[in-house]
């Protein structure tokens, strides 16, 4: 049975703005009379939520094949008990980072069947109806990020060459599905990205924007 929601993702690197938007499509498709589920990897669910707090604080990361289990295993759970039910409730689901952020970051240092077996496993199958990418230097995202005066979670410590890797495999997943992951240059003001979002989501989905004032 297909579910008739639809599930949209926000993926990109450190600090690419991907909250940001991801509050202003809400508040789009909200005055378009839609429901939405706004939430997040990892986390999205008490248990979820716990296993983010593992990985992001952790002192001394565990290694990329470690994390890939975790991911997987808060995605399950997140997938299995608020995705897909409000899929199934006709809302639409927006998510900042699910899958492709695994290949992105994780997919430096994991064999990729392996990789993408995790995210089977994980995701149960499920593949976002649309990707946003927001693209930008990791130079200016690592520098947005930090003016926020956070001391920085675990991955955003890595060094600026890894970030660069992660912007580039990011790339190259959206030019091998680009029907389904579309790149947004998010190295503009907010503004001008959101529009460019709206675009997409009408240009990509069956979602009605009419009436939002978009
Ligand atoms: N991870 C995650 C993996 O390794 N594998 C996985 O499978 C998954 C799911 C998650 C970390 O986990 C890793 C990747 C990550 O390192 P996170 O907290 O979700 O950690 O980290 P980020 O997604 O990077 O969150 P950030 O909050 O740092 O970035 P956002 O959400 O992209 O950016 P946002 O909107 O918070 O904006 C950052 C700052 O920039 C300003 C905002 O006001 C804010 O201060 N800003 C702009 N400034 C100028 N111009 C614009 N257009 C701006 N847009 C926002």
């Amino acid at each position: 049975m297909i579910d008739p929601g639809f599930f949209i993702t926000f993926e990109g690197g450190e600090g690419a703005g991907k909250s940001t938007q991801i509050r202003f499509l809400a508040e789009t498709l909200r005055a378009a009379g839609h429901e939405v589920v706004l939430t997040r990897e990892p986390g999205g669910t008490p248990l979820a939520e716990a296993i983010r707090g593992l990985l992001l604080n952790a002192g001394d990361p565990p290694e990329a094949m470690t994390q890939a289990l975790l991911f997987a295993a808060a995605r399950f759970d997140h997938v299995s008990r608020v995705i897909r039910p409000a899929m199934r409730a006709g809302q639409i689901v927006l998510c900042d980072r699910f899958a492709d952020s695994t290949r992105a970051y994780q997919g430096e240092a994991v064999a990729e069947d392996a990789l993408e077996a995790t995210i089977l496993l994980g995701t149960s199958g499920l593949v976002p109806d649309l990707t946003l990418l927001l693209d930008l230097p990791p130079e200016a995202g690592l520098a947005r990020a930090r003016q926020r005066g956070t001391a920085g979670d675990a991955f955003e410590r890595a060094d600026l060459a890894f970030h660069a890797r992660v912007r580039a495999r990011f790339l190259a997943l959206a030019r091998r599905e680009p029907d389904r992951i579309h790149v947004v240059d998010a190295d503009r003001p907010a503004e001008a990205v959101a529009a460019s979002i709206r675009a997409l989501v009408v240009a990509h989905t069956a979602i009605d924007l009419a009436g939002a004032g978009a």
